[in-house]
């Protein structure tokens, strides 16, 4: 019951199942895995696809002829195992050229250089079938606020989407972006820090329609932000194109900890959004095995991420079918033939009738929301016991 199908649309990146466990004080506790290994055990487990970064498959420094031998063996892995690769992106955060920023640096040079191998990153991702393409600015901040004229940022990271949609549509490709907020890390501070940011940030693009945001756990978490609200707010903007499923503890470094392993409740309102509103999307795991693991252990993480969702799926369903809670809920969310008039647009006569409009305030200031049995009935649904 919570194996995980292809129809249920799981994904992982490559770096995720294939992280070697390094990190700012330790080196590898793993090897590395190879694409194709990874797509192999990936879709023994159910997993619908894989995502990854140009240099998770091919390397900076590879040559065109290296490019395509690479391609060419990944190509047939994803065919022999019947999996897809659904989103691409960029890897501009390891190399050194990035330190001061990719399409934001102040070195125009190294922007242009940003550009140049996001065109070609992008012509691989259509290659291999990918219809999202994601932007992590992992380097687009500072430490130095003194470095830059701050609206200069927004400005160059806008004008380098303006130019790859542009690229996109001239290809033909049939591709959305979508873009991914962190408040920090590896930058001391980073632009655009949370999915309500670049909402606002995509409204000023030349071509809004194609751009939408890859809201993750982990990032709005350590803003010590509620990750519902943000998906929310994405899906109210109709722009959540892409998701990013792991789970992390508040205001703590980047944890992209197994989908499930901290907040509960939280991950099961995130759920419930997502089937609610039947998210046709990829349900992306960006989370990775704790350092102590094995590959053993790095399998059982991948099954964790996708039978911990699959569980608060059918968790979510108990909560929907649940008359006591569904009479709740239709009690709370009462319509109101007054307010469809507001709703439906403002006239002068509306307004001065309302003006003039007598309220029984005592009455409304003294209701009961029983919202305490609300919260004790999702925790027991939740718990199981339900
Ligand atoms: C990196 C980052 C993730 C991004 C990936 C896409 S790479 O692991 O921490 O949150 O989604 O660039
Ligand atoms: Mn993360
Ligand atoms: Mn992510």
């Amino acid at each position: 019951m919570y194996e995980p199908k292809k129809s249920d649309h799981f994904t992982f990146g490559l770096w995720t199942v294939g992280n070697i466990g390094r990190d700012p004080f330790g080196d590898p506790v793993r090897s590395p895995f190879s694409p194709e290994h990874i797509v192999e055990n990936l879709s023994r487990l159910g997993a619908y696809g894989v995502n990854l970064h140009d240099n998770d498959l091919v390397p900076f420094d590879a040559s065109l002829a290296q490019q395509d031998r690479i391609v060419k063996s990944f190509k047939s892995a994803l065919e022999d195992h019947d999996m897809k690769v659904p989103m691409a992106t960029t890897n501009l955060f390891t190399h050194p050229v990035f330190k001061e920023g990719a399409f934001t640096s102040n070195d125009p040079d190294v922007r242009e250089f940003a550009l140049k191998k996001t065109l070609r990153a992008i012509d691989l991702g259509a290659e291999l079938g990918a219809g999202i393409y994601v932007f992590w600015g992992g380097r687009e901040g500072a430490e130095v606020d003194a470095s830059k004229q701050l609206p200069d940022g927004y400005k160059y990271f806008r004008d380098a989407l303006n130019f790859l949609c542009s690229y996109v549509n001239d290809q033909g490709y049939d591709m959305k972006f979508a873009l991914e907020a962190k408040p920090n890390e590896p930058r001391g501070h980073l632009f655009l820090p949370t999915t309500g940011a670049m909402l606002g940030f995509i409204a000023t693009l030349d071509q809004p329609d194609m751009v939408g945001v890859n809201p993750e756990v982990a990032h709005e978490t350590m803003a010590g932000l509620n990750f519902p609200h943000a998906v929310a707010q994405a899906i109210d903007a109709q722009k959540l194109f892409h998701v990013d499923l792991n789970d992390q503890e508040m205001n703590r470094f980047d944890q992209d900890f197994r989908f499930g392993s901290v907040q509960l409740k939280s991950n099961f309102f995130l759920v419930k959004l997502l089937e609610d509103i039947e998210y046709d999307g990829m349900r992306h795991f960006d989370a990775h095995a704790y350092r102590t693991e094995q590959e053993m252990g790095v399998w059982e993480f991948a099954r964790g991420c996708m039978r911990t969702y699959l569980i608060l799926r059918e968790k979510v369903d108990k909560f929907n079918d649940d008359t006591e809670i569904q009479g709740m809920l239709s009690e709370l969310q009462t319509e109101s033939v007054n307010w469809d008039r507001i709703a439906a647009g403002y006239s002068s006569d509306k307004a001065t009738e309302l003006k003039a409009k007598n309220f029984d305030i005592d009455a409304m200031a003294e209701r009961d929301f029983m919202y305490e049995k609300l919260d004790q009935l999702t925790v027991e649904i939740i718990l199981g016991i339900r």
